[in-house]
């Protein structure tokens, strides 16, 4: 990986739009200095067509290595709660090796998607059978060494997880190595800052899993733990867990969160899919973002974001690859789209008139996930140098100019049209293949025969 002195672009997409012949300066990884319609320096780098990097709000890494795995039908009728099951027995078998090569195949396929930052939901913990290992943080010391490896920016969330559903049902067998108490969750995030810091722009913010897995008053207990940083939470995926919240206290759950906690700008709201008009509005208000995940809310048949009604409150949104069963961003912009375009039986439904649609969802994402990560968006100065080129060249974008360039990348050619990603500064990706992709693959082989093959 090679510091990056300069970069000309012919043209990039700025925070007022794209402009022609830009060129950007690093130092520290961060932007230091952006001209616009200058020519390239004989040192420069030059690409043709450059993208911000976009934040991928919600991951759960480990799940990269169960794709595909669990498609096979039960007896019963299957759910997200039978894929639960599967789940729960799959992280149930991962040692903390298995867990850094996983992560680091998944953060490589996220950089060559185009992601330059996560924000990892980290739940799996302890050891087998539930144990503490010595540091509190050796998992997410994992996590941080792969997002190390593949250069990709972390928002560390260290997840709150006590019981097993509403009203304080006492946690299961298949979530022994998730539990925390509020004393242990305190020291779990202060280990958790130290392994991070080597990554020099990391973050650590604070996640209780869900409504279901806290009680009120442990939720009260670690959310001061946050002191400024992102707070994330699953909220309302299901029809089940709003009809138990419902049974529990009265409300549902996105009611029962805004009756209880402050949520503002910091929180992000992952999911959120079950909600009332009155749901919609209150979260829009807030500031917090909605997280969605359009293909893992696909892949577990979660149910449609109320995005029309949402955008129109004003709410801020970002995208999320979850569950990792696939890890693409152009696919998951698209397809949050369609969805919406298929339920509403409409098109372009999340431009705004006159707008392109591609523009606006890659908009959106691009300020709602920097915000939930923590960190700032978009190609300007004091950013961190993190963004993608297009391939000029690339079948799908012939002709293309400013926003029709976005719309045919997110619509058409999708990540094959991505060449080259950079983050903080750095080159990682040539010709659409990370610098590590090798090396972290060959791991992820061996990890793999043993997890499956044995
Ligand atoms: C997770 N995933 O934590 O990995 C969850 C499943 C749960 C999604 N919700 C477990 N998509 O929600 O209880
Ligand atoms: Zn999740």
């Amino acid at each position: 990986m090679e510091q990056l002195p300069a970069i000309h672009f012919r043209t990039a997409l700025l925070p007022d739009g794209w402009a022609h012949d830009v060129r950007i300066e690093t130092a520290a990884g961060r932007i230091a200095c952006i001209d616009t319609g200058v020519s390239a320096q004989p040192r420069d780098e030059r690409a043709a067509i450059g993208l911000p990097g976009m934040a991928n709000l919600h991951s759960h890494a480990f799940q990269r290595a169960m794709a595909g795995l669990t498609g096979k039908r039960g007896p019963g009728a299957d759910s997200f709660w039978t894929w639960r099951e599967w789940m729960y027995r799959f992280v149930g078998r991962l040692t903390p090796d298995d867990v850094e090569a996983i992560a680091a195949l998944a953060f490589v396929e996220m950089v060559e998607a185009g992601f330059t930052r996560v924000g990892e939901f980290h739940y799996l913990h302890h050891d087998f059978g539930g144990q503490c290992f010595a540091d509190p943080a050796e998992m997410g010391a994992r996590i941080a060494a792969a997002a190390g490896t593949a250069g990709i920016g972390l928002t560390l969330l260290p997840v709150f997880y006590a019981q097993g559903g509403f009203g304080g049902v006492p946690a299961g067998d298949g979530q022994a190595r998730f539990l925390s108490t509020p004393d242990s969750y305190a020291r779990l995030i202060e280990a958790s800052r130290h392994v991070v810091a080597p990554l020099g722009d990391a973050l650590v913010g604070v996640a209780p899993h869900s409504l279901r897995a806290v009680t009120p008053d442990a939720l009260a207990a670690i959310l001061p733990l946050a002191n400024g940083n992102p707070i994330h939470i699953h909220i309302a995926e299901q029809v089940r867990e709003v009809e138990d919240c419902v049974a529990w206290s009265g409300r549902r759950p996105v009611e029962w969160l805004f009756d209880h906690v402050a949520v503002d700008g910091r929180w992000c709201l992952v999911h959120a899919t079950h909600m009332t008009a009155d749901e919609t509005h209150a979260l829009a208000r807030s500031g917090a973002v909605a997280g969605i995940c359009p293909i893992t809310e696909a892949d577990l048949g979660d149910g449609l974001f109320p995005a029309i009604d949402y955008r129109a409150a004003g709410g801020a949104w970002g995208i999320g690859t979850d569950s990792n069963v696939a890890i693409d961003m152009a696919d998951e912009l698209r397809l949050f789209e369609y969805g919406q375009r298929l339920h509403h039986r409409a098109r372009n439904v999340i431009a705004d008139e006159g707008g392109f649609n591609g523009r606006a969802l890659f908009d959106g994402a691009l300020k709602g996930g920097a915000q939930a990560l923590g960190v700032e968006a978009g190609l300007k100065v004091g950013a961190p140098a993190d963004w993608a080129t297009l391939d000029p060249d690339h079948v799908g974008l012939i002709g293309r100019q400013g926003d029709a360039l976005l719309d045919s990348f997110l619509f058409a050619s999708g990540r094959h049209a991505i060449d080259a990603v950079w983050r903080g500064g750095r080159k990682v990706v040539t010709g659409g293949v990370h610098h590590a992709r090798a090396a972290v693959v060959s791991r992820y082989c061996m990890v793999l025969q043993r997890l499956l093959m044995t």
